[in-house]
């Protein structure tokens, strides 16, 4: 966990207020690496496939980081059900 990754966890919790739903990031992050990975975001999301997986991670490094998620939130990628 780097410290810069702590900022902007501060900073995502408080722009948390906003109108869209935000995902929790660092509460999905069950191996504390500072991302998610298709399992690790399922948790919060039990219906996610692979596609929509593919949409989070628009860098497709295999994992969704805290901007990913936060842009697919904005973009109601991500359906909290
Ligand atoms: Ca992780
Ligand atoms: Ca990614």
């Amino acid at each position: 966990m780097t410290s810069k990754f702590a900022v902007f966890a501060a900073a995502l919790a408080l722009a948390g207020t906003a109108a869209f739903a935000s995902t929790d990031v660092a509460a999905l992050d069950a191996n504390a690496d500072g991302v998610l990975s298709m399992e690790e975001l399922a948790v919060a999301y039990p219906a996610l496939t692979a596609d929509d997986f593919a949409a989070v991670d628009t860098d497709a490094d295999g994992f969704a980081s805290a901007e990913e998620v936060a842009a697919a939130d904005e973009a109601g990628v991500l359906h909290a059900e």
